[in-house]
Formats: C-alpha cells, structure tokens, sequence
C-alpha cells in the first residue's frame, strides 16, 4: 500500500513539474544555478535605451560608460503590449525591445522580464487601484476575461517572438503580477484575495504553457516588507523558479532597509534552499544615490549575506529618476570598486 501511495505521489510530482520543465527554461536555470557558484550578477533596467544625458542611441549603455562594462541582467517592460501598443509604458517600442533583448541574449547576457499592464476594466494604468474587483473580473467566468484572453495572447506573441537567427527560443526570466504584497497594482493586497490572486498567476502561466512557450524562467516578486499571510499568495513550488524581492532603500532609511532587508532575504533564502529554488533581488536600489558610498557600504555586505542569484536596479530615467552609475554621477567610483570584486558578475564576467 505504502509503495502504491509512494507511485501514486511520484506521478502527480512528476505530472505537476511537467509543464516547467521544458528545454530552454532548463537550460537558463542550470546556468543561473551554476553561475551563482561564481557570485553575484549585476542587473540594470532599460539599460540600453537610454541614460542621464542621452537616448536611444545604439550600442549605448550608462552602466557600461560608468564601469567598462554591460550588466549581466538586463531587465525590460511589456507594459502596454496587452493593449496592441507599439511602445512600452516608458516609451520604447517593442521592436527596440525585441532587438535588444536578441544582442543582449546573443553577447552571452541573461534578460528578464517585468509586465506593468493597463488596468483592464477601467483602462487606466496599472497603479489605478480604485476597484477592488479587477482581478475576479478577469479571471474565468469573469466580465472581463476574453478580453484578458486577447491581453495574454498578445503576450504570448512577443514571448515568441524572441528568437535567435536560428530560429531558437530565447529563454527569458518573466515575473508577472509583482509587489502583490503592496496595495499600489490593481493586482496588489487588498484588491484580490490570495485565492484569486493565484487564480490569476496560474491563469497566465496555464495561458503561456499551453500555446507552447518554453522559454519562460518564472519569478514571483513580492516587495520587502513582508508580512506572515504574504505568503499565502506565493504560487507553488511547482509553479515558481525564482523567488525574487524588490527592495528600495528611502532617503534617510538606511538602517530600516538593512534589517528589513535582511529579514527578507533570510526568510526567503531559508525557504528556498529547502525547496530548491533560485532567489534573487529583482529589483533593488536608492534612487538618485544620494549616498556615493552606498554600492560598497550599503548593499553590497547585505548581499554578500545570502545565496542570491543577482541584483538588478531600476531604470535611469532622466536626472530626475535614476538607479545606476553614469560616468558623471557621484557613486560611480565606488561602483567601480563594488565590480572589481571577483564575486560581483558583470557581462564579461558570466560569458564563457
Ligand atoms: C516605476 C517608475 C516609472 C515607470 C515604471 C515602469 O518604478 O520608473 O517611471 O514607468 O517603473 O518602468
């Protein structure tokens, strides 16, 4: 009986793994699992876009200016390609996107993927967080789902679109539905219960699977902060690779962002190891780094505590709105220093 039982919960593992377990997916998985061996990759958002002082130049890049090299991760939106738009919500079109997601993937970079979408019942953006009945409408026998239906679809196209010259699937890492713990996307805590908000993750993923995508590395993001029923929205092991943070530290905040941090991450990394999960901080940084020294000082010994995979910090917008280092900006001598150690990967660094 016992050995039947054991069968019998070894199918439904091996039945329930099945629709992750496809070959590019697998293929990013090991070499991110392999290359934390080696430390700790940097990430920028919209890296090659645009900077402080320029924009849409090609082959441009501040993080690169700054230090003499691309980032590891690069990080891109597909906020508004629900909708049929041809640019994102930060205006880069998609087919800007497209090309270089190709060159990063191509140089030997991994990429990942964020999604801000529209608001899909009152149109507005995806911080309109007025309705509290969003995400039930849009699930199955919701008013709103066949028209998430063709929001999802759109997705898919663009997901299989990223393909090399050979015609290859590009394996990206996606993390939908972020900072649900946070009460600011539609998607967020007190807008959706756990149950609907997993109803949602899964009805993507379902969506993506099924047409056949397998080039999704798949990360569930909430932000720092994290309170005990957070995690009863996480979406299973058997549906989550990566489980990521977004942690911002506030002006005049450092010492509230060490610890909670460090509660997070401890927390996280403890429950991955045992599940056999990657983590990592999917979005992270101190806008307009007010503090020069904070790469080496701040964020770096935080870390340098935990098994994570990479850091990626957010876009440079404009002066107004920046993250990482340009050649003009105070911190960028001690970024410099943060990438001389070994252990903190830039492009060159996880290229084989
Ligand atoms: C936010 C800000 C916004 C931007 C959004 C999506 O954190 O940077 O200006 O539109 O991310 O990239």
């Amino acid at each position: 009986m016992k050995k039947k039982l054991l069968f019998l919960a070894l199918c439904v593992a091996t039945l329930s793994q099945q629709p992750l377990s496809a070959q590019p997916r697998k293929a990013l998985l090991n070499r991110l699992s392999a290359l934390q061996t080696n430390g700790y990759m940097f990430g920028h958002q919209d890296d090659p876009f645009y900077g402080l002082t320029w924009e849409w130049e090609r082959g441009r890049s501040d993080t690169k200016e700054a230090s003499g090299d691309y980032p590891a991760v690069m990080g891109f939106d597909l906020g508004g390609i629900e909708v049929g738009d041809e640019k994102n919500l930060d205006s880069v079109p998609f087919t800007r996107i497209r090309e270089e997601l190709i060159a990063h993937y191509q140089r030997g970079g991994i990429v990942t993927l964020s999604w801000h979408p529209r608001n899909p019942y009152t149109g507005g953006t995806a911080w309109d967080n007025q309705d509290t009945t969003v995400v039930s409408s849009i699930l199955p026998g919701g008013m709103q789902h066949r028209k998430f239906l063709l929001w999802m679809k759109r997705v898919r196209n663009f997901l299989n679109t990223l393909r090399t010259v050979g015609d290859r699937p590009i394996p990206i890492i996606f993390r939908p539905w972020h900072e649900n713990n946070g009460g600011w996307f539609w998607w967020g805590k007190g807008l959706c219960s756990a149950e609907e908000y997993k109803a949602l993750w899964n009805c993507l993923q379902d969506h993506l699977l099924a047409d056949g995508l397998t080039n999704i590395v798949w990360s569930w993001s909430p932000n720092y902060g994290m309170k005990d029923d957070d995690f009863d929205t996480y979406p299973g092991d058997d549906r989550v690779d990566i489980i990521g943070l977004d942690a911002y530290q506030q002006r005049n905040g450092e010492e509230a962002f060490i610890r909670t941090l460090s509660e997070d991450l401890t927390r996280l990394c403890d429950y991955a190891k045992k599940a056999n999960r990657l983590v990592a901080l999917t979005e992270c940084g101190f806008q307009n780094l007010p503090d020069p020294t904070w790469w080496t000082r701040v964020l770096k010994p935080q870390i340098e505590k935990f098994p994570l995979s990479y850091f990626l910090v957010w876009r440079n917008a404009d002066h107004r709105q920046y993250f990482a280092p340009a050649p003009s900006t105070k911190d960028a001598p001690d970024f410099r220093k943060m990438v001389k150690d070994k252990k903190i990967l830039m492009l060159k660094d996880i290229v084989d």
